[in-house]
């Protein structure tokens, strides 16, 4: 009836934000993930642990039924294949947006747009709705950094305060999404440990709607 449940988290915002609801799932990491380094946690109850994955890697664990159920960022499922994967529930923790930036006092420029970001799948789906070229180019981080020099004319990216943005002289232009966590179940998982992931699915809505 127990079996062993295990439930992917990335550390940093999302593990801060989802310790709350595990808490109200009666789920306690026996240790703190910014101060240890292990990279499996385990927790009061004897059948539950937590893997601490990076934040892009979540769906993929849960996915391969490594991991029963996981908490990733609507970005991130976005961008990741989701088949073998439920998303259940919008846990409305580490929010953010995705957006369209760039040069506050933008040049005008005789080429097709050139767009740098870690998020080619949502970009590419942006720009064809709207029904416009451009070329994207894929970056792994910093995007900030590519209008700057000259790489990129604008960045697709998350913006929450706007404070990196705005240090890096870069301005919001366009709205692509508003973006949350999600509560991700691996389909098989659901199936097999129906009961126990249930609880957690219930008392995290719970807490949720809070
Ligand atoms: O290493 P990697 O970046 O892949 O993952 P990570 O482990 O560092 O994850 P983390 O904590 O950076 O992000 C986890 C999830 O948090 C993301 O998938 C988003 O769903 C969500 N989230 C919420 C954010 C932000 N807010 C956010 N502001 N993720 C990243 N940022 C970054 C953004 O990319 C930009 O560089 O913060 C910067 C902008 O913040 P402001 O406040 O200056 O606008
Ligand atoms: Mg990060």
């Amino acid at each position: 009836m127990n079996d062993q449940l295990t439930i992917a988290l990335s550390k940093g915002r999302i593990y801060k934000d989802t310790l709350p609801l595990l808490e109200a799932a009666g789920i306690e990491p026996l240790e703190d993930p910014s101060k240890s380094r292990k990279l499996i946690l385990p927790t009061n109850q004897d059948n539950v642990r937590l893997l601490i994955v990076r934040a892009t890697d979540a769906p993929t664990y849960v996915a391969h039924g490594a991991a029963d159920i996981g908490v990733a960022g609507k970005d991130v499922l976005m961008e990741a294949p989701t088949d073998n994967l439920f998303e259940l529930l919008d846990l409305h923790i580490a929010k953010c947006k995705l957006m369209v930036a760039g040069p506050e006092n933008e040049k005008p420029h005789g080429h097709r747009l050139k767009v740098a970001t870690k998020y080619l799948k949502s970009a590419q789906a942006y720009y064809a709705e709207k029904g416009e070229q451009v070329d994207l180019i894929k970056l792994y981080g910093s995007m900030e950094i590519a209008p700057l020099i000259d790489l990129a004319d604008r960045i697709v990216d998350l913006v929450d305060t706007g404070n990196t943005l705005k240090a890096n002289g870069l301005v919001p232009l366009e709205h692509i999404a508003d973006i949350s966590s999600r509560l991700i179940v691996n389909q098989h998982a659901y199936k097999t440990k129906f009961a126990q992931i249930n609880h957690i699915v219930e008392e995290f809505k719970k807490a949720v709607e809070k």
